[in-house]
């Protein structure tokens, strides 16, 4: 038995943020040594919200570099692009022919992004969870890393899957669980501490992981803390950055500054002054090794045009099964006459197929 499949990507809209970081890649990091990971940048995704289309290359290879310089191997993870493995969109729409529009329809991030880019409601955006699904269960994955938000995705991608079971009368995939952080699993804006960090919120809500330390401090001394009269309960502004100290700051920060709270005589200001220095220090080593990758073109090449193709190579291998199962063509590329010869029954045709898998 090979080892069990872990799948999770992120959308090339912009820089990773410690929302990104503590809700998603500090997991995957971890998952590598017992799992076979495939970590993605699904520009597809990233298609579903207004975006320049003269950015989105350049988001590409800025998220590859964030992902390997925030520790994820090339050695033993696979990274990949998932425009470029064709198989994520024909599941998708295999998957779509089984997926009722009603569970779309309740999908909570259809409804915030619908209600986000009122102009910018289409099928894809509708269908984003289909996609996802098709992403996950392309390679069999059992175990998806994500934050909090991603749950009811995760939900919908079971449900497709006994769907897809349950008419076509196999079982091809297994039904993915999602891996939750259990204290980092929502990160909330600095800007508007009701709402998770997102990019959507703008740059000065986050903290993105390249920011350069300037930026971390002006954005953390500007952080929302109480914004009404402050009750029995920290404020979620307050607390946001308490945690974010206890994940960043050492013990003897977090306990101090936690404790002249407790006691009513915290200042805010060095809350903030303490949490800056700690996180610009423990970004220290993700910078440098940022600052290497950009400059070795070659090596990021390498590692995508590697990534991809074992991506497809999984990808192929499930394909064939679920069109096995649906009653399609079985598609080899360039198989041409003999392949639907194949499909014809024909003898002649089955003795061709065997050189034209060899083409692939
Ligand atoms: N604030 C967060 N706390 C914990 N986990 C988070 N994730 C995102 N934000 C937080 C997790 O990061 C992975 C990638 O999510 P994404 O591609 O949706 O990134 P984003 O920053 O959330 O991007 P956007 O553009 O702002 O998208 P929206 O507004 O749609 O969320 C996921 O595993 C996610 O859970």
């Amino acid at each position: 038995m090979g080892r069990k499949r872990v799948f999770s990507g992120i959308r090339p809209t912009g820089p990773i943020h410690l929302g990104n970081y503590l809700g998603a890649i500090k997991s995957w990091i971890q998952l590598q040594d017992r799992y076979e990971c495939i970590y993605a940048i699904v520009d597809y995704h990233g298609m579903t919200t207004p975006y320049h289309p003269a950015e989105m290359r350049a988001n590409v290879r800025e998220l590859l570099i964030d992902y390997l310089a925030a520790g994820v191997d090339p050695e033993r993870s696979i990274l990949m692009v998932q425009s470029a493995v064709p198989e994520h969109t024909e599941l998708a729409w295999i998957l779509g022919t089984v997926t009722p529009i009603a569970w779309l329809e309740r999908v909570p991030t259809f409804k915030e992004k619908a209600e986000q880019h009122p102009d910018y409601v289409h099928l894809g955006l509708l269908s984003y969870g289909v996609l996802m699904a098709a992403d996950i269960v392309l390679y069999k994955a059992e175990v998806v890393p994500v934050g909090e938000d991603q749950l009811p995705h995760l939900e919908l991608t079971r449900e497709i899957v006994r769907r897809f079971h349950h008419l076509f009368g196999v079982r091809i995939f297994p039904e993915p669980q999602a891996l939750v952080p259990q204290d980092t699993a929502r990160i909330m804006s600095l800007t508007d501490p009701e709402k998770k960090m997102s990019k959507t919120l703008g740059p000065r809500s986050l903290i993105a992981l390249s920011d350069p330390p300037e930026a971390i401090r002006e954005k953390i001394m500007k952080a929302v803390t109480d914004t009404g009269p402050s009750g029995e309960r920290m404020s979620p502004g307050v607390a946001n950055l308490f945690q974010l100290l206890k994940i960043f700051g050492t013990e003897e920060e977090y306990r101090s500054l936690r404790a002249e709270y407790d006691a009513g005589t915290l200042r805010y200001v060095n809350l903030k002054r303490t949490l800056a220095d700690a996180i610009i220090r423990s970004l220290e080593p993700f910078r440098r090794r940022r600052a290497e990758l950009e400059n070795d073109p070659a090596y990021l090449e390498r590692v995508l045009r590697d990534g991809i193709r074992r991506a497809r190579a999984i990808a192929r291998e499930t394909m064939a099964e679920v069109k096995e199962a649906c009653g399609l063509l079985r598609d080899e590329p360039g198989l041409g006459e003999a392949g639907v010869a194949a499909a014809a029954g024909s003898k002649a045709a089955g003795e061709q197929a065997p050189e034209a898998v060899e083409r692939r």
